[in-house]
């Protein structure tokens, strides 16, 4: 049996639906008063590894707004740690590894991921988040170049200097850390759907930092191989990117449904990039600004409805943010949203 609501899984097959679905990136997570109070300061990662704590932070958000999708509350590096590499997460600022990969003898490092010895409490998480909701309950992973860029820099940074470094040696071992990384990945997300995740979502957070031909030279291979390793998988899969208006039509893989698009360029521009020449339907998630939503509601009201009006109705649309919650938003104002985006779409 699927989730009582399964309008985020008809529009992301691009069948009809009677309200847009609406869900948030980062919708459990610090702007939520409940979830500052149950964290503190601790790693996010002692709330990944305790099932009850991650099913209650996943839940959270779905009590004050009727969201029509669940997004597991782990993290894109969990994985990693579970082969061993040493992250922590430091509060306000990311993830940081302090050994971080740089030889090819870094490589050594890597080994298959067994998810149920070594994320047990992930795949329990989606077990008890599946049997409770109403919602499909999303799971994800890192895309290669993101991930690489944790591995490579040792902590978040902006242009990601050392990464395209290794990536741009032709004498590095860029290709085998991105398909090691790719398998990692592909892994994670099929014990995800083998516990009950219903849909999937790929995070290139930071491919945006590549030119097209780049992305296509370094990155897409990976990412073809990390879709192929999972198109076998019955549930829709969404591959977000922030910055890659440039390269939208790269992104498309066969296992592909749905692109999600950051705020840079207006939906129905995506849609058109996306379409170009191929024939074949994909679907779109996005794409209000995360900033706007720190604006006075008549704001969000306004720039939300021109995202509405971009999509035109179309089948295929999933109403999210550009990227993810930001910490200071008011809760009130994504409740009004996903108010607003059931409303108005409703068919
Ligand atoms: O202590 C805290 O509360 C720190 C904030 C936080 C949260 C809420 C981090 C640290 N991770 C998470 C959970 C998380 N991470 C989720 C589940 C919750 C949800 O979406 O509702 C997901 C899907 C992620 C995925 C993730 N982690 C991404 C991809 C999505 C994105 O926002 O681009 C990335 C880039 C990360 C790395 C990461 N983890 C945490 C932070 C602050 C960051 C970004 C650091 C940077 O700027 O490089």
């Amino acid at each position: 049996v699927g989730p009582v609501n399964d309008r985020l899984i008809r529009a992301l097959r691009r069948e009809p639906v009677d309200r847009t679905p609406v869900w948030f990136m980062r919708q459990a997570g610090r702007y939520l008063p409940e979830y500052r109070e149950l964290r503190g300061d601790r790693d996010i990662l002692d709330a990944v590894r305790s099932p009850a704590e991650a099913v209650e932070i996943t839940l959270q958000p779905l009590r004050r707004m009727p969201l029509d999708a669940a997004i597991l509350f782990s993290d894109i590096v969990v994985p990693l740690v579970g082969i061993g590499f040493d992250f922590r997460i430091e509060a306000g600022r990311g993830p940081v590894l302090d050994d971080p990969v740089r030889s090819a003898r870094d490589l050594d490092r890597f080994r298959p991921l067994e998810p149920e010895v070594d994320e047990p409490f992930t795949l329990e998480a989606v077990r008890l988040l599946t049997k409770e909701l109403e919602v499909p309950l999303i799971g994800f992973a890192g895309a290669p170049f993101t991930l690489a860029s944790y591995l490579i820099e040792g902590r978040p940074s902006r242009t990601h200097d050392q990464t395209k470094a290794m990536m741009f040696d032709p004498f590095s071992p860029w290709f085998a850390l991105a398909d090691a990384l790719a398998d990692l990945s592909a892994s994670y997300l099929r014990a995800q759907v083998d516990a009950g995740a219903e849909a999937l979502q790929v995070f290139d957070s930071w491919a945006g930092a590549l030119s097209r031909a780049d992305y296509e030279r370094y990155v897409r291979p990976s990412m073809t191989r990390l879709f192929d390793s999972i198109a076998d998988l019955d549930v829709p899969v969404i591959h977000f990117g922030v910055g890659t208006a440039e390269f939208l039509p790269s992104m498309r893989h066969d296992a592909v449904d749905v692109v999600g698009v950051d705020w840079r360029l207006p939906l129905d521009e995506a849609w058109s990039r996306l379409e170009d020449g191929t024939g074949n339907g994909v679907g779109i998630q996005g794409n209000l600004d995360p900033t706007a939503c720190l604006a006075p509601w008549p704001v969000v009201e306004e720039r939300a409805r021109a995202v509405l009006s971009a999509a035109g109705g179309r089948d295929g649309h999933v109403f999210n943010l550009g990227h993810g919650v930001l910490p200071e938003t008011d809760p009130a104002t994504l409740e009004r949203l996903v108010d607003l985006v059931h409303t108005e779409t409703e068919r």
